[in-house]
C-alpha cells in the first residue's frame, strides 16, 4: 500500500514537474487574432479585430448631402441637419456561445459620416447584427456634460438633448422644403423625436461577415427618406408637441438601415 502511494506521488511530482517546463506563454483567447493554440499561459498579447460600422446614407437612391435637393413623397426638400443615435449593439455569432454585446457603443449617425468605430470585435463570423435606434433608458437622463469630450452622448451641436426629464433626442430632422413646387424653398421642417418608449430594436440578419483579420468593415445602407413613410412634409413639418407625427416617423426607424 505504501510502495503504491510513494509510487503515485511521485507520478504526480514528475507530472507537474514536466507540465511546468513544456508551458508555453502567449494569446489564449480564442476569439483574439493571434490567439495561440500550444499557449497556456496568457501573456497579455491579444489582439482583437478593430470593428468599423461603414454607413452609406442616401435619400431614397440617391447618395445623401446637405447640399442636395431630394423628392420625398412628392415634396422637395433639403436637409440642413439629419443625424440619429444607434446603440444596444449585439454580434450574433453562428454558434449563440460565441455571440457578445459592444458595450457602451454609441453612434450619432450623421449623413454627412460614413465611418463609425464600434470597438473590439471577436475573431469568427458575423451573422446577425442586432442594435437599437435611441439611446438606451440607462443613458437617456444623464446630463451630456457629464460624458468626456467627443462622446457621442456629450453636448452637440445641433443640439441632441431635450433636458434631464426627456432626455436625448433620438433622431433630429432639419431643413427646408418647397411645399408648392415653385423652386423656392419656403417651409422649414423640424423633426425631434425621442422618448423612452420609442426606442426601436434594429436586426440585420444573415450579414455573415467573417472577421478574420486586424479590422473589418460592416456595409449597410441608411435611407433617411425611410424616416419619412406615411408623413406628408407639407402639412406634418414640425414633431414638437405632436404625438400623432412622433408615432408615425417612430413606425419607420425599423426601415431606415438595410443591408447592402
Ligand atoms: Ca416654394
Amino acid at each position: 500500500m505504501l510502495t503504491r502511494f510513494v509510487f503515485f506521488s511521485s507520478c504526480l511530482y514528475l507530472l507537474v514537474a514536466l507540465s511546468a517546463c513544456n508551458s508555453k506563454k502567449g494569446c489564449t483567447d480564442p476569439y483574439a487574432i493571434n490567439f495561440d493554440l500550444e499557449a497556456d499561459k496568457d501573456n497579455g498579447s491579444c489582439n482583437f479585430p478593430a470593428l468599423t460600422l461603414h454607413l452609406h446614407p442616401t435619400v431614397g437612391s440617391e447618395e445623401f448631402s446637405l447640399a442636395q435637393n431630394y423628392s420625398i413623397n412628392g415634396v422637395d426638400v433639403n436637409f440642413d441637419a439629419a443625424q440619429f443615435y444607434l446603440s444596444g449593439f449585439e454580434i450574433e455569432a453562428e454558434n449563440t456561445a460565441d455571440s457578445y454585446e459592444l458595450e457602451d457603443t454609441y453612434l450619432l449617425v450623421k449623413g454627412s459620416q460614413h465611418m463609425y468605430e464600434l470597438g473590439d470585435g471577436r475573431k469568427g463570423t458575423i451573422k446577425n447584427l442586432k442594435l437599437k435606434l435611441g439611446v438606451l433608458e440607462a443613458d437617456n437622463h444623464k446630463d451630456p456634460a457629464t460624458f468626456e469630450a467627443g462622446h457621442p452622448l456629450g453636448p452637440q451641436t445641433p443640439s441632441m438633448n431635450w433636458s434631464w426629464a426627456n432626455g436625448y433626442k433620438f433622431v433630429l430632422l432639419e431643413g427646408t422644403a418647397d411645399t408648392d413646387g415653385d423652386g423656392s424653398f419656403e417651409t422649414p421642417f423640424i423633426y425631434h423625436l425621442g422618448g423612452d418608449a420609442t426606442l426601436a430594436d434594429l436586426e440585420l440578419e444573415d450579414l455573415n461577415f467573417v472577421l478574420d483579420d486586424t479590422e473589418g468593415e460592416i456595409n449597410l445602407k441608411v435611407d433617411f427618406a425611410q424616416f419619412f413613410q406615411n408623413i406628408d412634409i407639407a402639412t406634418e413639418n414640425v414633431s414638437h408637441g405632436d404625438p400623432v407625427i412622433s408615432g408615425k416617423m417612430a413606425a419607420n426607424y425599423s426601415d431606415v438601415i438595410s443591408k447592402m
